[in-house]
């Protein structure tokens, strides 16, 4: 035991109690006397951190300093366990510490819920290696899809660049990150003049390889060994509904195809209902005929159009099977409506007969191999929706399997759903008849679009929070739902304000964007910060423009933007760990962590308004022993109210903004909350 291993930089000696983490299993609560004795330290040895529900060591390697209010609390609790501990046996070999560094606890432990996720898209974050630029390939832009300069072509980002940024994601309180999708993409895809690149990882052709723009699949091994290093998580962004756009109609070869229904052309008939004959026997695709043996009858995919691979392209695909067009549906675009919603192909991408048993199994082992290979930590799944439920009710268990097996009990799976309204309904079909253990919780984004960047009263909240009744497992699993306020695809909550509120101060629009931070991580939801919000990033609208480099921009568009909390541009790199954006974020991070009542607890809304104004709730997680109440006020006039508490909740600390101590009589607190601000008050009171 060295003196020296706890002379960490997150001691704090101003504190007048600490934790010591001596591993993952053994920690010990000890003053400050105690740090000078380093014999004391090692006869203090306690019970699994998995037992200490009230604060998670796992995100503090090293030394914890404790909240002033939580320390209280803790210390009879841990003599309680530190006296069970030691009377039973346990506790008593001496602790190990390895070099100057006190290992931290399993990143695999942790549930996730407990998670921060970061996502990014690796393209536009930062370039670790100029020669991959353009992936290998030679010739102009719409041979290797790279131009800097154009928002729709590859940037230059790859994987070691990302491995390169770690610590700016970790800092940032990020314990998770998302990656976009790594594989193998078409380079370039749609017609001279519309053409763009698949920088964004969408457009797969190659499901075993990293794309040569991102490195090589060691590179990817080296990103995950890099954030498991950390005690971080790494979420795969895969696609199971299309593959690239490689299939082409003969009857439609200049223009999109427009969807051809089941009804107007059945499996039986080629082309439509007086073509001839072909696939005898064959029943469909509905649930109770997806069968090897009714799909051995289908083998003629010309029923709706007839597709064929353009020449060159015969084989572009990885693993071979995916080359043969039987294994798609084949009926032209989707209307994303009715049935051309789970049919159609998605913009003219390769929609794939996800009813087919064979197409079930190649996925399993697809993304399976991905797990058994680099023990990845779980992943978001595109385009979810436009997948039928029986494909997921068997891969998802096959994967949840498959990680076990690899030692990893907290794999998490997460599906796109995309909807625009602040409606559970659509959203929560998919946890219950999918199963999908959680879906990206859009009707959050809409909710916060409408009451914080637009001018709906809090009431509608309230309502997206009574409708966590319909997700399966019910308010406990919508507690698993990744929540967030930008993407990718729609935009960056900056953005909005900016849309809903035009020529309001730059004040103004910083003011609500801090807010909308502030419910992201303190209401249910696991918050999913999209890269470059911390960095003011804005954007003038979605998809392309949502996409900002990280890495010193050569995009005119972007480096012409307003960014928030800076008069920086994207021009050079914004790696800037003073922006104000990222500071609070990081604030908001730690007092997660910190709170387990923030990431477990359940929420119950104690005031809101129809129209702007005040929102509070309370979190409650049954063994934090304490009440925290969370009031916002999204008006621009100061609010002052009762709301209600629990009525032992008899004394309050301020952990964000300033909070009365005590309660007006019980089960009564008088909240004032400045305009687009929020405070955090928690008890101090046991049950
Ligand atoms: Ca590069
Ligand atoms: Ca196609
Ligand atoms: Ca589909």
């Amino acid at each position: 035991m060295a003196a020296e291993a706890l002379q960490t930089p997150l001691f704090n000696p101003a504190a007048t109690m600490q934790v010591v983490q001596f591993d993952d299993r053994r920690f010990c609560l000890v003053d400050d006397e105690a740090l000078l004795n380093p014999d004391e330290l090692v006869q203090c040895a306690a019970e699994r951190r998995a037992e200490f529900n009230s604060v998670d060591f796992s995100y503090y390697p090293g030394i914890y300093r404790m909240a002033p209010a939580m320390r209280a609390l803790f210390q009879p609790l841990f003599l309680l366990l530190l006296t069970t501990s030691l009377a039973t046996g346990m506790g008593t070999s001496p602790p190990r510490v390895d070099g100057g560094s006190v290992s931290g606890g399993s990143f695999l432990d942790r549930p996730p819920q407990d998670e921060i996720i970061y996502f990014l898209l690796p393209d536009r974050f930062e370039n670790g290696d100029a020669s991959n630029d353009r992936g290998g390939l030679s010739g102009g832009r719409l041979a290797t899809g790279f131009d800097p300069s154009d928002k729709a072509f590859y940037h230059g980002g790859d994987l070691k660049g990302l491995i390169s940024r770690l610590e700016y994601i970790q800092e940032l309180g990020a314990t998770a990150i998302w990656v976009g999708p790594v594989f193998r993409n078409k380079p370039v895809q749609g017609a001279a003049g519309a053409a763009s690149a698949g920088y964004h990882g969408y457009w797969i052709t190659d499901f075993t390889r990293v794309d040569p723009h991102f490195g090589s699949n060691q590179d990817f091994r080296a990103l995950v060994e890099a954030v498991h290093g950390r005690g971080m998580k790494l979420y795969l962004d895969i696609v199971v509904n299309h593959t690239a756009d490689v299939i082409a109609y003969r009857e439609c070869p200049t223009r999109a195809c427009p969807y051809r229904s089941r009804a107007d052309y059945p499996y039986q008939r080629r082309g439509g209902l007086h073509g001839e004959p072909i696939n005898r026997g064959f029943l469909g695709d509905d649930a109770q005929h997806q069968t090897a043996e009714n799909f051995a009858r289908l083998t003629r995919a010309d029923f709706a159009y007839t597709p064929y691979l353009p020449r060159g392209e015969e084989h572009v695909k990885v693993p071979d099977w995916l080359n043969d067009p039987i294994y798609y549906h084949n009926r032209g675009n989707s209307t994303f409506s009715g049935e051309s919603s789970t049919f159609g192909d998605f913009f003219g991408l390769d929609d794939l007969m996800t009813e087919n048993p064979r197409v079930v199994r190649g996925f399993i082992d697809i993304y399976g191999a991905w797990i058994d290979e680099y023990g990845i930590d779980g992943f978001r799944i595109d385009t979810a929706r436009h997948v039928n439920p029986e494909f997921w009710q068997a891969f998802v268990p096959a994967m949840l399997a498959r990680a076990r097996a690899r030692g990893i009990p907290n794999f998490h799976i997460f599906g796109e759903v995309s909807t625009a309204a602040a409606d559970a309904a659509p959203l929560a079909v998919h946890t219950r008849i999918d199963k999908l253990p959680a879906v990206l919780d859009f009707a959050f984004a809409a909710a916060l679009r409408a009451t914080v960047a637009g001018s709906q009263g809090t009431q509608v909240l309230t309502r997206l929070f009574e409708q966590d009744a319909l997700y399966e497992g019910g308010a406990a699993g919508a507690r698993r739902l990744p929540t967030f306020i930008s993407n990718h695809d729609d935009g960056r909550f900056a953005h909005f304000v900016r849309a809903a509120r035009p020529g309001i101060p730059a004040d103004e629009v910083l003011r609500r964007v801090l807010l909308a931070h502030a419910m992201l991580f303190t209401l249910r939801g696991v918050p999913v910060v999209y890269y470059g919000d911390e960095q003011g990033f804005a954007g003038r609208g979605g998809d392309q423009d949502a996409r900002q480099d990280m890495s010193a921009s050569r995009v005119a568009s972007y480096n012409s933007e307003r960014l928030l909390g800076t008069g920086d541009t994207t021009a050079p790199r914004s790696f800037n760990r003073e922006h104000p954006l990222y500071r609070v974020i990081a604030a908001l991070a730690a007092l997660r962590r910190r709170e387990s009542a923030l990431r477990r607890g359940a929420q119950l809304v104690r005031a809101d308004a129809g129209a702007p104004g005040l929102f509070a709730v309370s979190r409650l997680d049954p063994d934090a022993a304490h009440e925290l109440l969370i009031a916002f006020n999204t008006s621009t006039m100061p609010v002052s109210a009762q709301v209600g508490v629990n009525s032992t909740s008899s004394r309050f600390a301020s952990l964000v903004g300033s909070c009365e101590s005590a309660p007006s009589a019980p089960g009564s607190y008088h909240v004032s909350v400045p305009p687009l601000d929020y405070i955090v008050c928690a008890s101090e009171t046991s049950r």
